[in-house]
């Protein structure tokens, strides 16, 4: 597995993004979410394959780099937790380096 991980895609996002805010320091704030569109630019997929349905990427995001070779291509989606909004996402190079964030099932 690559440094981007599986994020919970559906429904449960705001619970997620609030537990991730509540155990987190501050200097943690740019998190892959295990979502990518490196098949098929602007078709984006969690890496389980499923197609994204709900979103929450900032203004003006994806930009897949505005074509700046200083960005290079964009086709990994991270969050940035300090921004105030749930609409935290951004595509990102999927070569920088970020913490990441794993789903496991829960276990009784
Ligand atoms: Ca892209
Ligand atoms: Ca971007």
């Amino acid at each position: 597995m690559d440094s981007s991980v599986l994020f919970r895609r559906e429904g449960n996002s705001d619970v997620t993004t609030t537990l991730l805010l509540l155990w987190c320091h501050t200097s943690c704030t740019w998190w892959w979410i295990g979502l990518t569109d490196r098949e098929e630019e602007g078709t984006w997929k969690w890496i389980d394959g499923a197609l994204l349905t709900q979103r929450y990427w900032e203004t003006k995001q994806p930009d897949n780099g505005i074509g700046d070779t200083m960005w290079g291509e964009e086709d990994c989606a991270h969050i940035r937790t300090q921004k105030k909004t749930k609409n935290n996402w951004n595509d990102l190079s999927c070569d920088a380096s970020l913490h990441w964030i794993c789903e496991k099932m829960a276990q009784c």
